[in-house]
């Protein structure tokens, strides 16, 4: 079972993560990793944040001479920061520490800030914002990039692009070569593989830049190469659909998913939303003539590109505040403004890819297990000999 945590504060001294139950052997490439964590960090409508951090992966367990080695693995992002915050927020108490601190007490509507308060019984919601964040997704995205490092064993891709900002939408499918290339593209101010629908979007985040507002938008994310086979009908806390939608619902600020184009089909007749079955003699595999189910028939993989998207609504944070009552006043106030990004919808992607192949390598291990890469490399062959004989 591959099982992970994170821990730490937007602006506290890191953020760490803990990996448990990869096996021994995965070739831990700290360049794709340090990848990774900057792909996280672009995008056009960040705030001032992103020209501080520059985020690496520190790993002080787990992995030795370049190797996972079935040891738990725990990592370290510094937060640059921090330095800025020390006094804001010191580990212990001291003297006239109440005076530097910086405290929020008008709570943004959409952000945690107020049901955190109210949960935690501060009557400030400082140390809620800084944990609730979505600065975490730094921790995410190094989990994610050593599941994507163990999947790459097997041939699993995993890449993401953006469907829609605001109210700019991708009218068109893209292919698996334009996403891939749009991953690699470090330029695209919004990973959409469309450069015309981009300029448009780039245009939609401009307008919410001048009038203090914020949009949110569509990401996609598809991973190729997986086996069928993957996830399990037989309880509902096994079906894999839940668990990525679980997985990317609890990326901050997305508040719906959807495997494949499960939002439509919905809408359509039966026989236009099922896709049809056929032999391809030549793989010696079943496939389908259409993708609209998303990769997942019962909540196990059916070999399909599996596909998963995130709806995030608009940062709460606005420099245009909306108004709020005082957690102490109760007064009728503007919420709380101090910089902020205004659209995150590339860096949402990038987290989403970390969560779905977090989701889909315990998927993976789940069937196949294995203390060493080369044991669940055997059964994974193994299984691969089962299909061709099916
Ligand atoms: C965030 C607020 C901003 C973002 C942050 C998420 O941080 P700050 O308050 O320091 O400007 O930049 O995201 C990141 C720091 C990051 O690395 O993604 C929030 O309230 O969620």
């Amino acid at each position: 079972m591959l099982r992970f945590v994170t821990a730490g504060e937007s602006h506290g001294q890191a953020l760490v993560a803990w990996v448990s139950g990869l096996p021994a052997g995965v070739l831990v490439d700290m360049e794709f990793i340090g990848r990774e964590l900057h792909r996280r960090q672009l995008g056009y409508g960040r705030g001032g944040r992103q020209r501080i951090e520059k985020d690496q992966a520190e790993f002080l367990s787990g992995v030795r001479h370049g190797k996972t080695i079935g040891a738990p693995i725990a990592l370290r992002i510094e937060n640059r920061d921090w330095k800025n915050w020390e006094k804001a927020l010191p580990v212990e108490d001291s003297e006239g520490a109440e005076d530097s601190q910086r405290h929020l007490t008008a709570p943004r509507p959409g952000h945690a800030d107020l049901a955190g308060a109210q949960k935690f019984n501060f009557h400030d919601a400082r140390y809620v914002l800084e944990r609730a964040s979505a600065r975490e997704t730094a921790a995410r995205v190094a989990v994610g990039a050593l599941a994507k490092l163990f999947l790459r064993e097997f041939g699993v891709t995993i890449v993401s692009h953006t469907i829609a900002v605001g109210h700019v939408r991708l009218e068109r499918p893209a292919t698996w070569d334009e996403i891939t290339a749009i991953c690699e593209d470090l330029e695209s101010p919004l990973r959409c593989v469309d450069p015309e629908t981009q300029a448009r979007m780039k245009a939609e985040v401009d307008h919410v830049l001048r009038a203090g507002d914020s949009v949110g938008g569509i990401f996609e994310v598809v991973a190729r190469g997986l086996p069928p086979g993957l996830g399990n009908h037989g309880q509902w806390d096994e079906k894999l659909d839940g668990l990525l939608a679980q997985a990317i619902m609890s990326i901050q600020a997305v508040k719906g998913v959807e495997i494949g184009t499960g939002i439509t089909n919905s809408g359509s007749y039966g026989s236009e939303v099922q896709d049809e079955i056929r032999y391809d003699n030549s793989r010696k595999r079943f496939d389908r003539s259409s993708n609209r189910a998303g990769g997942l028939e019962g909540g196990i993989t059916n070999g399909q590109d599996v596909v998963v998207r995130g709806y995030l609504k608009p940062i709460s944070t606005l420099r245009r505040a909306l108004l709020t009552a005082d957690m102490n006043t109760k007064e009728a106030v503007k919420a709380a403004y101090e910089r902020s990004d205004v659209c995150v919808v590339p860096a949402g992607g990038v987290a989403g890819e970390a969560m779905v192949a977090a989701m889909l390598a315990g998927a993976m291990l789940e069937k196949f297990g294995g203390d060493s890469i080369e044991e669940t490399r055997r059964n994974f062959d193994g299984y691969q000999r089962q299909l061709d004989n099916f």
